[in-house]
């Protein structure tokens, strides 16, 4: 039995999940996923890492359909709540997933599409209980692949990252050690599913180590202060704009409310920020509001997380602090040898915790590691008193809003195919509250002149592609600025959507 199955079995009546106002114990969650599992196998002795797609909402019902898809030996593929048909439809043909699992409220997404693939096709509530549960589910060795998230780097479509249970058991008990969580921590999760910060960081070492996980469907702040109100929450992990986002809100509430918020939060054992770039002003507005110094990290869809600040120890500001138990992080320059001590360097990263390969692709999945077998991050870092800090990425194509890893080509393929725009760049410029703003510079065609319409424009996007991914602002050029070579300077578009603001 994978370990994480072992673990939960131990815990038996203890509260594992709450969700919609109802609390389910470990044992529930075990037997529930086992049922699942038997429904998905469908008299098959082992799904033999069939990919599983699933759209399912955040809570019970999302972890007992995980931990079903990987009882009976499938992979798994969590699906972006929010995209639209083209983004999922590219998703299911990439992993060429052949059965797919959604609540009810998804099924009119994915009903027609299954249908006409010929997929199987479970709705959640429309199982009953009829299936007889399988004692005997397989035995699924650590080294299989067990999921499948989605990232976009600098081709223009998302690739697979494919991790095994191996390496989701590096990147759980790393951070199982390194944060000290243990049985008496109880977590909220407040992160979208698709995604490593919330599957491992928050659900993952939650749901290994016997603590209690509650839920909510979509971030509100309103709602999570609510929830810490009733003072059982003692771990709290999200991205930064996720607290820029709580300091607006506390901000609104008069003295008295703050003082009441603040003794509450002072109760936490721990409060972590990563995904992108924790602001120092950030750090130090949350510490006074909350009484906690924030403990900020980095990782990485290929990797889970790789460097922390301490637990015990300084938690420095605009630092992301050590290399994480068991990983191993290098400096190098761009012929990947290690850097001199105190000189930045692009970080590479060995370790049990790194992913196994981008699903069918080998040449990305060759290109993105060292001959040795260092994985390339692309990310840019300096070793400063023993502290790592972040200094940015090595290609200007990669945007982090909001915490979400955004490619700037992939929104160009899709911009490009309106029949108003003849061409354009995007880039993601500086913002206090996201991180980075997607904006995109177009050039229109002729006929689009007098008529174009932002508004319209962004109806049509979000058809075809998740909103968080859609450009906040545009400028219209007559050309794009080119260097020598004909290439768009995306610098300058960065400037040019600065200058505008000023
Ligand atoms: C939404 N809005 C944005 C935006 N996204 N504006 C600018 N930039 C963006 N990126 C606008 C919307 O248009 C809308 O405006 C308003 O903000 C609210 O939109 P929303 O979609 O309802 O946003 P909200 O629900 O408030 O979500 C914000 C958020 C969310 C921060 C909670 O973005 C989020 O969950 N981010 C976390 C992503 C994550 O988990 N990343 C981890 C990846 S793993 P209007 O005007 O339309 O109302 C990884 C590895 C690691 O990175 O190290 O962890
Ligand atoms: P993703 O591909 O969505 O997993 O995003 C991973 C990327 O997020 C990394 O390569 C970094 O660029 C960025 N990232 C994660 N944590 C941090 C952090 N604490 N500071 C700066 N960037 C971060």
């Amino acid at each position: 039995m994978l370990q994480i199955f072992e673990q939960a079995t131990k815990q038996g009546g203890k509260i594992a999940i709450q969700s919609n106002g109802q609390s389910y114990t470990y044992t529930a969650l075990i037997n529930s996923s086992k049922h699942l599992a038997s429904v998905l196998l469908n008299q098959q002795k082992d799904l033999q890492q069939a990919r599983v797609a699933f759209m399912v909402h955040p809570g019970f019902d999302y972890v007992r359909t995980l931990w079903a898809i990987w009882q009976a030996g499938g992979v798994a593929v969590p699906l972006c709540l929010t995209y639209p048909l083209p983004s999922l439809q590219y998703v299911l043909e990439d992993t060429g997933a052949d059965i797919i699992v959604v609540s009810d409220e998804y099924a009119v997404i994915l009903n027609d599409y299954a249908k006409e693939h010929q997929l199987s096709f479970y709705v959640l509530g429309q199982l009953g209980n009829a299936t007889t549960i399988l004692n005997d589910l397989p035995t699924i060795k650590v080294d299989r692949n067990a999921l499948i998230l989605y990232t976009s780097g600098t081709t223009n479509l998302p690739k697979g990252v494919v991790t095994t249970h191996a390496n989701i058991e590096a990147q759980i008990s790393t951070l199982i050690k390194a944060w000290e969580w243990n049985a008496s921590d109880h977590t909220i999760c407040v992160l979208p599913l698709h995604h490593v910060h919330g599957i491992i960081n928050v659900v993952g070492c939650s749901m290994w180590i016997g603590a209690t996980c509650t839920f909510l469907e979509s971030f509100s702040a309103e709602e999570i202060f609510q929830i810490f109100e009733k003072g059982d929450i003692n771990v709290f992990m999200a991205v930064p704009t996720i607290y820029f986002k709580l300091i607006a809100y506390l901000e609104t509430l008069d003295d008295r409310k703050q003082v009441q918020l603040k003794k509450v939060m002072q109760a936490f054992r721990l409060m972590v920020c990563g995904s992108a770039a924790l602001p120092v002003s950030v750090m130090e507005k949350w510490g006074k509001m909350s009484g906690h110094t924030l403990l900020e990290r980095y990782g990485m869809t290929e990797l889970g997380m790789a460097i922390s600040n301490p637990y015990h120890g300084v938690r420095k500001a605009g630092y992301v602090g050590i290399p994480l138990p068991s990983v191993e992080v290098k400096l190098v320059d761009e012929q990947y040898h290690e850097v001199e001590k105190g000189m930045p360097g692009e970080i590479i990263v060995k370790g049990p915790n790194v992913f196994k390969e981008y699903w069918q692709k080998p040449t990305a999945t060759q290109e993105s590691f060292t001959m040795d077998g260092w994985f390339k991050t692309g990310d840019i870092a300096v070793v400063e008193e023993g502290y790592y800090r972040i200094m940015g990425r090595s290609s200007v194509d990669i945007i982090k809003s909001g915490g979400y890893k955004i490619s700037a080509l992939e929104i160009e393929e899709v911009l490009r195919t309106n029949e108003s725009i003849d061409d354009c760049a995007v880039v993601g410029i500086a913002d206090d509250e996201w991180g980075e703003l997607i904006v995109a510079a177009i050039v229109l065609k002729d006929f689009a002149q007098s008529t174009f319409d932002t508004k319209v424009l962004n109806d049509w996007f979000v058809q075809q592609m998740a909103g968080y991914k859609k450009p906040r602002k545009y400028i219209v050029l007559k050309e794009l600025p080119r260097n020598a070579m004909g290439k768009v300077v995306k610098n300058e578009v960065k400037k040019i959507f600065n200058q505008s603001i000023l």
